[in-house]
C-alpha cells in the first residue's frame, strides 16, 4: 500500500519513542458510521428540539434540568444509532499502537465506547460514555445498554430516583482524576497524536499545546485543518481509517 509522506528524521523520532499519547475526536468514529458533532450532517444539525435554538444546548445540564425527556430522546436516538456500529481500521490501529509503544496513553472526547470494543485497554474517556447512566440522586454509575430505553427518562432500580446519561455536559467540570491522567500523558509523551477533532472544545482542546510546549512532537491526522493545525509539527490530512493502518505499517516496518 502506498505510504505517507513522512521526514524521515521525524519518523525516525517517533519509531523511537517510548512515550507516546492520542487526542482522539469524532472524527476516528466517523468511517464507523458514527455522526460528528460539527460536520454538515453533524449530530448538532440533525436533531430538531424544538425550543432549542441549535442541539449544542441540549448538552447541557441547564437542558436536562429543563426537559430530561428531551435530553434523554436525544441520547436514546443517538445510543439506538450507535449500537450497531463497529470499531473501523482508525480504532484499530490505535490498539496496535498500544501494543507497538512501551507506554501508550489514549484519550477521547468520543463518548460511543468504540475504543473499548476495538480492545484498547483502559482509553481516558473525557467526556464520559453513553452506554453508562448515573443516579442524579445518589451519583452511582451504572452500565446500560438498551435500545431503545423502556422508559424516558429512565429511573434509578436502586431509589427510585432519576438517572442521567454519565456524560460531560458543556459547563460541567471533568472529574479531576480523568483530566489528570489527561494532562499527565500531554506533558510526557514524545509524541503526541492529535486525531479526528476540531480541537475548539476545552480542555481537550489544550493538551497539544500541553504537549508541544512539554518538548513533544505534534502530529495532526484529520480531513482539514483546525485551530491546533499551525502549531503541529506534522499534519497528515485524510481519514483516520485510511492514515493510521498506513502510519502503524511504516513505524512497525521501520
Ligand atoms: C469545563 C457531551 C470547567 C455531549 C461534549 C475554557 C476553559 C474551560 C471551559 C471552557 C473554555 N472555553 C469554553 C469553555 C466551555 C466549554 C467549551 O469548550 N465550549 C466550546 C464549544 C467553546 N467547555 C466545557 O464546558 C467543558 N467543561 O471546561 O469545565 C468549567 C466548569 C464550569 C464552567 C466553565 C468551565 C466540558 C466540555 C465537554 C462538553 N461535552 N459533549 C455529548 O457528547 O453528548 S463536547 C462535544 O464536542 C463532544 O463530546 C465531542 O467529543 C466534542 C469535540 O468535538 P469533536 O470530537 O472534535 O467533533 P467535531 O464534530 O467537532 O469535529 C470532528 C472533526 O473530525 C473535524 O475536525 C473533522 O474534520 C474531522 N473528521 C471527520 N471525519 C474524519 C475526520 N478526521 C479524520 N478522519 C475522518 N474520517
Amino acid at each position: 500500500m502506498a505510504l505517507l509522506e513522512i521526514p524521515g528524521d521525524l519518523l525516525g523520532a517517533i519509531v523511537n519513542s517510548k512515550n507516546v499519547a492520542a487526542l482522539t475526536g469524532a472524527g476516528v468514529s466517523a468511517e464507523s458510521g458514527v455522526p460528528t458533532f460539527r460536520g454538515k450532517e453533524g449530530l448538532w444539525r440533525n436533531f430538531r428540539a424544538e425550543g432549542f435554538a441549535t442541539p449544542e444546548e441540549l448538552a447541557t445540564p441547564e437542558a436536562f434540568e429543563r426537559d430530561p425527556k428531551l435530553v434523554w430522546e436525544w441520547y436514546d436516538w443517538r445510543r439506538s444509532l450507535i449500537a450497531p456500529l463497529k470499531p473501523n481500521p482508525g480504532h484499530m490501529s490505535l490498539v496496535g499502537f498500544e501494543k507497538r509503544f512501551e507506554q501508550f496513553t489514549l484519550v477521547t472526547q468520543n463518548v460511543d465506547g468504540l475504543h473499548r470494543l476495538a480492545g484498547s485497554a483502559d482509553p481516558v474517556e473525557m467526556h464520559g460514555n453513553i452506554w453508562y447512566t448515573r443516579c442524579v440522586d445518589e451519583g452511582t454509575v451504572r452500565e446500560n445498554r438498551e435500545t431503545p430505553l423502556p422508559r424516558l427518562p429512565p429511573l434509578c432500580p436502586e431509589c427510585g430516583g432519576m438517572v442521567r446519561p454519565h456524560i460531560v455536559w458543556f459547563g460541567e467540570s471533568l472529574q479531576p482524576s480523568i483530566l489528570e491522567r489527561a494532562y499527565k500523558a500531554a506533558e510526557e509523551a514524545e509524541v503526541f497524536f492529535i486525531i479526528g477533532t476540531s480541537a475548539v472544545v476545552q480542555p481537550s482542546a489544550s493538551l497539544a499545546g500541553i504537549a508541544k510546549n512539554a518538548g513533544a512532537i505534534v502530529v495532526e491526522i484529520n480531513l482539514e485543518s483546525t485551530p491546533v493545525t499551525g502549531m503541529v509539527d506534522l499534519s497528515l490530512k485524510g481519514p483516520s481509517g485510511v492514515i493510521l493502518p498506513k502510519l502503524l505499517k511504516m513505524i512497525e516496518s521501520a
